[in-house]
């Protein structure tokens, strides 16, 4: 074991409280793509024409097309051990997870967990989930539908107002749920440890999360095998893959 793990180790260890904070990089290892970096999508694809409210003023179909890829890789996929780690640990209790991810794999992990009886574990998803649809009139919320992007016409509308659905996530300029990131917050001064996995922490409000733990005496861990604007403010910085650190950090 490094001396990184091991000194991670005995923080989490001895933790009363724990919240999780994470990003596309816990994904990466399940083949879901992430969004900065050599491989990320940004690279590609340019956030202000697929990413933004006005981008699906101006073009929802292209947007459509653009979600719909998106679905078909990351629903093909399956959560990693890293997933796994945190959701056996999380089943023990006094845990929270907090992600950034639309993946839905935590919940995924989560429900293999609840197969089995074990204990539910608050999970909040801050920027949406790729498994539900959005009405861009009235707000309501619905399970994910198949998407016909031939034209603007084909678009999946909705049943009580008629107006575009668009992907139930959380677009650059849109507000987070306030609900949701209130209580990421509080879960997040409350806990002894933020263990801070995969995220590139340039997103906010998200990135700020880990500095309530900081603030209110606690200490951050990152696993990432790249430094982050956070690193600077870690108790330990593990430099590894998620998969591979997460079972030996937590198991
Ligand atoms: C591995 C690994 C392995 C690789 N193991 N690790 C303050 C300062 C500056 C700007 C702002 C600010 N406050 C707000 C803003 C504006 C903006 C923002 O943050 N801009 C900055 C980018 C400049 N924020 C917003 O607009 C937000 N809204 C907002 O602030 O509204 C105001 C408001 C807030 C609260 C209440 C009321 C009002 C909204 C942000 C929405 C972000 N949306 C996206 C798209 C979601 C939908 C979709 O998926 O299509 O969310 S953008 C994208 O970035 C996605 C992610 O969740 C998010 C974060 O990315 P993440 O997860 O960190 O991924 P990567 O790719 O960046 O990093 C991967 C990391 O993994 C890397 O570090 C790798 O090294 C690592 N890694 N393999 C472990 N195996
Ligand atoms: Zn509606």
């Amino acid at each position: 074991m490094t001396t990184e793990l091991s000194r991670a180790r005995a923080i989490v260890d001895a933790a009363h409280r724990i919240v999780v904070l994470s990003g596309a990089g816990l994904s990466a290892e399940s083949g879901v793509p992430v969004f900065r970096g050599a491989q990320g999508l940004w690279k590609t694809h340019r956030p202000e024409d697929l990413a933004t409210p006005e981008a699906f003023r101006r073009d929802p179909r292209l947007v459509w097309e653009w979600y719909a890829w998106r679905r078909q890789v990351v629903f093909a996929c399956a959560p990693n051990e890293g997933h796994r780690a945190i959701a056996r640990r999380a089943a023990q209790g006094r845990f929270a997870v907090v992600t950034q991810n639309v993946d839905g794999l935590h919940a995924r992990a989560r429900a293999e967990l609840a197969a089995q009886e074990v204990v539910g574990y608050p999970l909040l998803e801050l920027h949406g989930a790729l498994q539900r649809d959005r009405c861009s009139g009235c707000g309501a919320r619905s399970e994910a539908v198949a998407v016909d992007g031939t034209s603007t016409a084909t678009l999946p509308r909705c049943v009580r107002c008629g107006s575009l659905l668009r992907p139930d996530v959380v677009w650059f300029g849109e507000s987070l749920d306030l609900s949701v990131l209130d209580t990421s917050f509080r879960l997040a001064s409350e806990a002894d440890v933020c263990l801070v996995v995969g995220t590139s922490a340039v997103v906010h409000p998200a990135a700020s999360i880990p500095l309530a733990t900081r603030q209110a005496g606690g200490v951050i861990v990152e696993v990432n095998p790249e430094p982050t604007p956070l690193s600077r403010h870690a108790a330990v910085s593990i430099a590894g893959r998620a998969a591979d650190v997460l079972p030996r950090l937590l198991d």
